[in-house]
């Protein structure tokens, strides 16, 4: 059994960003467990063509540690993995992470005032849990009559298996969102057919992506405040973004605007009537692409709406009876943002899981910290999700808490920290009441943002200044010391 003052669970950007951030702050004693071979979390996992960010990449890298080398506005996922990994090599990180520990269990020993934590190999203890482990981590594979019997190669886009060959072959895949809006234009040239199943077609807004040119990123190396510059104005830019999401006005606007992307790429009116969104924008994620609505239109493309009956051993059949049949199966079903995997193996105080205790809704205070569980953070925790910018900026804000809230544990002599139940039962009573007038609530769609409760537990009802600055300070009467 090894013991260290902090433990981390995950090593993508959260889990990276957070022990550079203690490390920075004298908390020397910082390792990271990672189940994968290798760092980088969904960078690490997510490998499919086409694969990149949709915020763009000045915005998508941490305050304290800019790329000026950043190749494209919106860089593309080997980018952000290579730089994952320069990011943890230059901040000595990368010695501190042990990989190939899955954690199994996670305990509270109150007696030690520590957690106890179980993985595939051994058994760690430590004074701080750390949760880095992201909201979509774990791949949802569609409950679908006859999946199973499908004959040939079938994966998730999360799961992405380079080995076999697309070239030529017919191909189905599952999905309309973020991540198939990515992996069809990058196929469809290479294949003989392409079959889109889509039950929700999404919105989706330009990206404007192009190549950063050489004395731009000079010009950043040499005056980083031409970055910084960059990246305020992208900061501001979708800060207003975010307006249409609580205001109907702006959001008819918005509609009008963002649908004329549709009218301009897609010229036959059928197939675009078939392509256009039928609920607010917003409600579900807002997509960005240039190339998926032209490669809808190739004529080796087919959009499927009809509902999907089965997967028979050699393809798809769907509703109306039509059977397409497919060499290869692509999955791009999505995560399971409101059912966390490590949920139930994480016991607290009163010997209670996290999915005990939230019961198909997760809560945490100001979404990084849980009554009633001791010395525990959660990074990229319940409603700190967003849907118009980059999650980094709120990564940065939960570093701050969490390093403040250590601060004071450790200012009062104190041996454990965690929410009190009135601050936390106040704060989330806040959220849901600022949530009520939201498009995600009232938006006309169904979404992975709402847990099976009907809840929001996914996202933060409003622009990212204001996460900043209530995470800014720490208030220790939110907190019980010795809890
Ligand atoms: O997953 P999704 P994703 N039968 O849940 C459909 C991030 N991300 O992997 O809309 C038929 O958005 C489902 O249909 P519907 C980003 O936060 C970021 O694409 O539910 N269809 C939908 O079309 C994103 O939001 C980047 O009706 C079924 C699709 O599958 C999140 O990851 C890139 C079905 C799932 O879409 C998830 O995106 C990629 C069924 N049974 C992803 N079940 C960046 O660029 C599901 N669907 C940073």
């Amino acid at each position: 059994m090894t013991h260290h003052q902090v433990l981390i669970i995950g090593s993508g950007f959260a889990g990276i960003g957070m022990a550079i951030r203690l490390r920075e702050a004298g908390v020397e004693d910082v390792v990271i467990l990672e189940r994968a071979a290798s760092l980088g979390g969904t960078w690490q996992a997510n490998r499919y063509p086409g694969c990149a960010c949709d915020v763009e990449s000045v915005l998508y890298s941490f305050s304290f540690a800019p790329n000026p080398g950043w190749t494209r506005t919106f860089a593309t996922q080997p980018e952000i993995e290579a730089h994952l990994i320069h990011l943890a090599a230059t901040h000595r990180i990368t010695d501190r992470i042990r990989f190939g520990e899955d954690v199994r269990s996670a305990h509270w020993d109150a007696a030690h005032a520590r957690w106890e934590v179980r993985t595939s190999t051994a058994t760690w203890t430590a004074e701080t849990l750390i949760l880095a482990t992201g909201a979509l981590s774990d791949p949802m594979r569609p409950d679908i009559v006859g999946l199973e019997s499908f004959d040939g190669p079938m994966f998730h886009t999360a799961e992405w298996d380079p080995t076999v060959s697309l070239d030529g072959r017919r191909v189905g895949i599952i999905g309309t969102g973020a991540s198939a809006i990515q992996v069809i234009p990058a196929i469809q040239p290479q294949v003989a057919q392409l079959v889109v199943a889509q039950r929700t077609p999404p919105w989706v807004m330009p990206r404007w992506d192009r190549a950063i040119p050489e004395r731009t990123r000079q010009r950043f190396a040499r005056w980083p405040w031409t970055q910084q510059l960059a990246r305020l104005a992208q900061y501001l830019r979708h800060e207003v973004l975010f307006l249409p999401f609580r205001h109907a006005t702006l959001r008819r606007v918005a509609e009008a605007v963002i649908g004329l992307h549709l009218r301009l790429q897609v010229r036959d009116p059928a197939l675009r009537a078939r392509l256009r969104p039928r609920y607010g924008i917003g409600c579900k994620r807002l997509l960005l692409s240039d190339d998926f609505y032209p490669a809808m239109t190739r004529p080796n493309v087919t959009l499927e709406t009809a509902a999907i009956r089965r997967i028979l051993p050699d393809g798809i059949e769907m509703a109306d009876g039509t059977h397409h049949r497919l060499d290869v199966l692509l999955l791009a079903t999505g995560f399971r943002p409101t059912d966390p995997p490590l949920a139930p193996a994480v016991v607290g105080a009163a010997g209670r899981s996290l999915a005990e205790v939230w019961a198909g809704s997760p809560r945490a205070h100001l979404g990084c910290s849980v009554a009633g569980f001791p010395n525990l953070f959660l990074l990229n925790g319940p409603n700190t999700g967003l849907g118009h910018s980059s999650v980094l900026l709120m990564f940065e804000a939960q570093f701050a808490q969490i390093l403040g809230v250590l601060a004071a544990r450790r200012a009062r002599g104190a041996r454990s920290v965690a929410p009190t139940e009135a601050a936390q039962a106040r704060y989330v009573r806040w959220l849901d009441a600022a949530h009520r007038t939201t498009v995600w609530q009232s938006g006309g769609c169904a979404s992975w943002y709402l847990d099976r409760t009907g809840r929001n537990s996914t996202l933060w009802p409003y622009g990212v200044g204001r996460y900043r600055r209530l995470l800014g300070r720490v208030r220790p009467e939110e907190y019980a010391f010795d809890a």
